[in-house]
This record gives structure tokens, C-alpha cells and sequence, in this order.
């Protein structure tokens, strides 16, 4: 791709820091074999699906193997959809055993590396035995169609397995990340009510091992609703044992049968619950169904990362999160496609471990998120050096907004200046990308998601729902409902109406601003509520909080995000003390352990700051604008006279002068 003398010079918004004009077209080298190939062929495509996006998507839906045929696309009543309504289908059956009629029987359709450095390959043929004989190991324990199975497990092709086991049956699995704390791991089996939790005895992770089971046997004791744990032996850790309620993962295969007919299910029926964090303490369940998710995830992964049968496609992102659902699992194998999952740390045992294993397996489409660029930017340009890279030929961004120094450093020391780059927005929520570019067709900006797929409407408006000019900022919202959009949070459907559709009555606010240049291109400018992006990972300052006020010591706390060069945001926790509690390092230390065991560690906060009082409004509202401002070490610039107390402020800044 070529830098092209582009834009000029946008009237911006003085909320709007970011200025990158750089305009960088798809190659023709590139173009010529894309899916999409050129800016016309797009441009066709998002007339005819604007014309009827349901049109749209009941054909992107036609590329899907049916069992049953559908009898209306969409089912609209605001702000419940019903996508492919009447359709009936099995996810597993999209994602293997339609592969196996052909060449593809043979193909790899993941290859895994363990952090300890060991690989494997797993054909479709083989993958496909692997998910009916967990699927029967499933049935065997009592589970059926519309039951739920946790899964806390490692990056490993197991946890693949359970996952596509369970869509086989018709049980709707809710991946837990594992490096969630057993508190966090019991809410969330107790909020689903699961039958079954599918784990590991423990997990490498840079170097040492993490005690998955030992976890799960505390979290699992306060819920009454688990009849089976399933282990999978990885590390070989030494575990304690339920006679009745544990069993061996391999014992468990050894004795099931390899065929388990898949179940017809309904195109609404729930395929996975998965937990993300909103504005308030508790998170929320996202519900997902099976038609409409695919159709989208598969559509997505074919076009943005142009994928083709020789492909060897890497997702650096685990299972635990919406990215490892969509983009390491269900699109790709939809597709057919070469999956590489890795178990383990990216800079494990080196910084290089991401390069080395791009050359070893020959990676050609690579999509990470932009707080590991900034790392690995950071860690220097001979890591990357040291390797073959040249069969990428096609990379991406997601989680947060990728900076224009970060893209440039990706595309030069990563792409060799010849890989397009695809920073592809979505959420947990959205299920699948809804704003990127495609890569053979799109012209890209460093910095900005360019432009909505085609038969997604998307838009920036102001609180009324009005869209706003060109430059200004306001909020990110989808106008139509899409395929793979969430159906409601799990068991609230009161919460999920509150949450996305009531800030604009009717319309689904992502909970994002954003602005739009003067070419249509959208630029995100961050979570508005109070959500923080540590990494790529949403984290409520809420729930940090209630973790915080959960520990005896602590009387009130309030936390914010300051800007972090690395991982976008960093937690910086304020915290008042009970009478008779004195700070102290060891105090600010427990309380980061305490916050690690209750939500996990990467909620800990990075910096907690003890004081005598929060800056609060008159009617009892933490500012936390101030906060924001005096964590970030600029100086409190803002309006502050709905402040109640004027002296707390002035001591907090004395303090962040010491
Ligand atoms: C896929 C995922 C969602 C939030 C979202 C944004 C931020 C994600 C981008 C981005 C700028 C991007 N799901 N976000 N992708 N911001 N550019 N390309 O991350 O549910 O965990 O987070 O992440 O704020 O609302 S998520």
C-alpha cells in the first residue's frame, strides 16, 4: 500500500485530537485476487444492500447449510429482532461436517501451539470426530438442547471442542476467560444457571501454571445448579477430586461414541452467553443465537480477512472473549479456513514468540489488538527483524482505537509496507465486525474503522438522535438491527432495553463517541460511561469499585482510566479509608490482590491513591472528570461549580504534587 496525498484539511472539532491525513490504497497485486475486489465492486454492494439490507443478508445467509429453509428474514419489534425466522440449522454442522464432503476433509482446520513450545494439527475430518464424542460425553451427563455449559479453559483445541460440541446439541456455552478470578467464575455460572462446567487441571501461562481446576472447585461450591465438572489433564498439576461430580476429559472421550447426529435447531435458539461489562457493577449476560451470528461471523471473515483456502489465518485473541468466538473459532471454520490457536504470553520466552511462530506456520493473515503493537513497538524494531514474515500478506487491528504511530510501525515492521491493514470496529454485543475496511477495496486511514459493511447502518448522532456534521463528535449508534446483533441480556430483558436502546429511543447505542470526516470515514473516540479499555478489555469502574468497598478497610472509592502509552487505559483506583485505617504500600498492595481474587488480574488497579475525601457534586455524584483529569496529571481544567466541597479538590492536587 502507497501513501496518497488525500484529504485536505478537515474542519475539526475541538474535541477531536487526532489529524492523520495519510491515504493508503489497496495495491493492485492485492486487489486482483480479492473477494472484494476494488472501490466499485464495494461501492455496487452497498447500494443493493441499502436498497434492502434484509435482501442482503438473507443472501449472505444462503451461503449456510439449512436443515430448514426460513420463512421470513427479520422479525422487527423494537428492540427485539428475530433473524431467518422458522430457518432451522446447526452451527457445528456449518462449521465441519459440510468441509468434510470435499478436500477440505483433509485439511488442517486448527494447528495449535502450547506455550511450552509443542504443536498439533487437527484435520476437519478429525475435529469433526472430536466435537461428536465430546458432544455424546455432554448428552451422557444429563445436558440437552437449551441447558447451559460454563467453559473455563486454556487456549487449547479442547476448548474449540466443548465450544462446538455444545452448539451440536443445542446447549448454549458461556466461555469464561481464564483469568477470571473463582468469584467471578461463580457469578457468572450462577447468573447462567449452568448444568455442566468443562475446565482444565491448569494452564501455562509465561513460564508458570495456572490452577484452573483449583479455581473452579472453589467457585463451584456455592452453585447448586452444576452437576458435572469435566478436566482436561494439560499440565499435569495435581488436583483434588468430587467422586461423583469430577471426570477425566480423556477417560470420559475414551468411552463415548465418534457419531452424534446433530440437533435441527431453530435459527433464534441461543448458542452462547457470553459476559461483558457495562455501566453498573453487575455484567451483563450477552445473548447470542445461532442464524444470525453465523451468517454475519462467517460473511466478515471472508471478506475483511479476504480469506482463501491457502490461508493460514492467526487471531491472537483468546476464547474467553467475543474476538476468540468469532474470529478464532466460528468464522474461520465456517469458512473452511486454517486456524492457529496459541496457548500462551506474546512475549513467552522471548519477545518474539509471535514473529517466530508467524514464520514457522507461515501466517498469512494476522489480527491482533493494538495494545500488543504498542508493545511490541515499544520492545524494539529487531524482534521482528530476526524472522521471515513474508507470507503475511494481510493484517488486523481490533479492540480499541489503533494510534496512526502504531498502524505506521504494524504496517512497515510487521506488514513489510505490502499488507493492508483492516482496523475492524465491533463489541461483544454487535457479535461480529460491523464498521471496517475491505482490504481490496477500501482505502484506509491510520486510525480510523473507515467505513460501515455493507447492510450495516451506522451513525454519528447527537442526543436527540440527529445526526451531526462532518467533524463534530457525538454518539455512535446502529439505525437498523443487524444479523449477529445480541438478543437481549440473559434473563434481563428490562436491562438490555435500558441499556442499548433507550439513550435514543429505539436506535442501538454502542456506548461509544465517535466522529465522522468529510468522507464518511468514522473515527472512535472511546467508551462514553463509565467503561474503561485496559487492553483491549472492557472493565466497569463500577465493578472495580464495588470490589474495592468490598474489602474491610476501604470506606468509599472512585475509579477512574488515565490515558496508559501501552494499554490504552491504565486503572487508578481513589480510595477512602475506615476511621482508624492507615494508608500504607502494603494496604495499596492488598487491595490490588483483593481486586485481582474477587474480579481478576487484569482489573487490578495500577495505581491506588489513598485519600480523605472524593470530589463529590451536590447531590452526591463522585466527578469524576476531575479525577480523569488529576490521574492524568493535567490539572483539574474543567467546570467546577456544581463541586460541593472545593477543599477535597485542592488537597487531591496537593497530593499530586508531592
Ligand atoms: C471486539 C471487542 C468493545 C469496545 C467498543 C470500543 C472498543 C473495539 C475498536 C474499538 C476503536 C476499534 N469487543 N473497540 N474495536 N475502538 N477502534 N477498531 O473489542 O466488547 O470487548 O469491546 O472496544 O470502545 O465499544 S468488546
Amino acid at each position: 500500500m502507497t501513501p496518497q496525498n488525500g484529504e485536505k484539511d478537515p474542519k475539526e472539532h475541538i474535541d477531536v485530537l487526532l489529524k492523520e491525513r495519510r491515504l493508503y490504497k489497496p495495491s493492485a497485486a492485492f486487489q486482483k485476487k480479492a473477494h472484494i475486489a476494488g472501490h466499485a465492486r464495494l461501492q455496487a454492494l452497498r447500494k443493493k444492500a441499502a436498497r434492502s439490507p434484509e435482501r442482503f443478508w438473507a443472501e449472505a445467509a444462503r451461503e449456510l447449510r439449512w436443515i430448514k429453509p426460513w420463512k421470513r428474514t427479520l422479525d422487527w419489534k423494537p428492540p427485539f429482532a428475530r433473524w431467518f425466522v422458522g430457518g432451522k440449522l446447526n452451527v457445528s454442522v456449518n462449521c465441519l461436517d459440510r468441509h468434510l464432503d470435499g478436500p477440505r476433509r483433509n485439511k488442517a482446520a486448527i494447528i495449535w501451539e502450547g506455550e511450552p513450545g509443542e504443536t498439533r494439527t487437527l484435520t476437519y475430518q478429525q475435529l469433526h470426530g472430536e466435537v461428536c464424542r465430546f458432544a455424546n460425553v455432554l448428552k451422557g451427563l444429563g445436558v440437552r438442547s437449551g441447558d447451559r455449559v460454563a467453559i473455563y479453559m486454556p487456549m487449547v483445541p479442547e476448548a474449540a471442542v466443548a465450544m462446538l460440541a455444545c452448539a451440536r446439541i443445542g446447549a448454549a456455552h458461556s466461555v469464561i476467560f481464564a483469568g477470571f478470578s473463582s468469584d467471578a467464575l461463580r457469578d457468572r455460572i450462577n447468573d447462567a444457571q449452568a448444568k455442566a462446567v468443562v475446565t482444565a487441571d491448569g494452564l501455562y501461562r509465561r513460564g508458570s501454571v495456572l490452577k484452573l481446576k483449583e479455581a473452579v472447585d472453589a467457585a463451584v461450591e456455592s452453585c447448586p445448579s452444576v452437576r458435572s465438572v469435566v478436566v482436561l489433564r494439560r499440565t499435569g498439576t495435581e488436583v483434588s477430586w468430587r467422586q461423583g461430580r469430577d471426570l477425566w476429559w480423556h477417560e470420559a472421550m475414551a468411552a463415548a461414541a465418534a457419531q452424534c447426529p446433530p440437533a435441527a435447531l431453530d435459527s433464534e435458539h441461543p448458542l452462547f452467553i457470553l459476559y461483558t461489562s457495562g455501566s453498573t457493577g453487575k455484567p451483563k449476560g450477552v445473548l447470542h443465537t445461532m442464524g444470525g451470528y453465523l451468517t454475519q461471523v462467517a460473511l466478515t471473515t471472508k471478506w475483511i480477512f479476504d480469506l482463501k483456502d491457502e490461508d493460514v489465518f492467526w487471531c491472537t485473541a483468546d476464547v474467553g472473549w467475543v474476538t476468540g468466538h468469532s474470529y478464532v473459532v466460528y468464522g474461520p471454520l465456517a469458512n473452511g479456513a486454517t486456524t492457529l490457536m496459541y496457548e500462551g504470553g506474546p512475549l513467552h520466552p522471548a519477545p518474539d514468540r509471535f514473529w517466530s511462530m508467524v514464520a514457522r506456520h507461515r501466517v498469512s493473515v494476522f489480527y491482533t489488538a493494538p495494545t500488543a503493537i504498542r508493545t511490541f513497538m515499544r520492545l524494539g524494531d529487531e524482534w521482528p527483524a530476526k524472522h521471515d514474515l513474508s507470507s503475511l500478506r494481510l493484517l488486523g487491528s481490533v479492540g480499541e482505537p489503533i494510534n496512526p504511530e502504531a498502524w505506521l510501525w504494524y504496517h512497515d515492521n510487521i506488514g513489510g509496507g505490502r499488507c493492508p491493514i483492516v482496523d475492524t470496529w465491533w463489541q461483544t454485543e454487535t457479535g461480529a465486525v460491523m464498521i471496517s475496511p475491505l482490504p481490496g477495496a477500501t482505502s484506509a486511514k491510520p486510525g480510523s474503522a473507515t467505513l460501515p459493511l455493507p447492510g450495516i447502518e451506522a451513525d454519528v448522532v447527537d442526543r436527540q438522535g440527529r445526526p451531526v456534521p462532518p467533524g463534530h463528535g457525538g454518539y455512535l449508534v446502529v439505525k437498523k438491527p443487524w444479523p449477529s446483533m445480541l438478543r437481549t441480556i440473559y434473563g434481563d430483558p428490562k436491562r438490555y432495553e435500558q441499556q442499548y436502546f433507550s439513550q435514543i429511543p429505539g436506535i442501538y447505542f454502542t456506548g461509544d463517541g465517535a466522529r465522522r470526516d468529510k468522507d464518511g470515514y468514522f473515527w472512535i473516540l472511546g467508551r462514553i460511561d463509565d467503561v474503561l479499555n485496559v487492553s483491549g478489555h472492557r472493565l466497569s469502574t463500577m465493578e472495580i469499585e464495588s470490589a474495592l468497598v468490598s474489602h474491610p478497610a476501604v470506606a468509599e472509592s472512585a475509579v477512574v482510566g488515565r490515558p496508559d502509552e501501552i494499554h490504552g487505559q491504565a486503572v487508578t483506583a481513589f480510595v477512602t479509608l475506615k476511621g482508624g485505617r492507615a494508608p500504607s504500600p502494603a494496604l495499596a498492595e492488598e487491595l490490588r490482590e483483593h481486586v485481582g481474587k474477587t474480579i481478576g488480574a487484569i482489573a487490578k488497579p495500577k495505581d491506588i491513591r489513598f485519600t480523605e475525601g472524593l470530589p463529590k457534586t451536590r447531590s452526591g455524584k463522585i466527578m469524576r472528570r476531575l479525577l480523569r483529569e488529576i490521574a492524568a496529571g493535567q490539572g483539574v481544567k474543567g467546570d467546577v461549580t456544581t463541586l460541593e466541597d472545593l477543599g477535597v479538590l485542592s488537597k487531591l492536587q496537593a497530593e499530586d504534587e508531592e
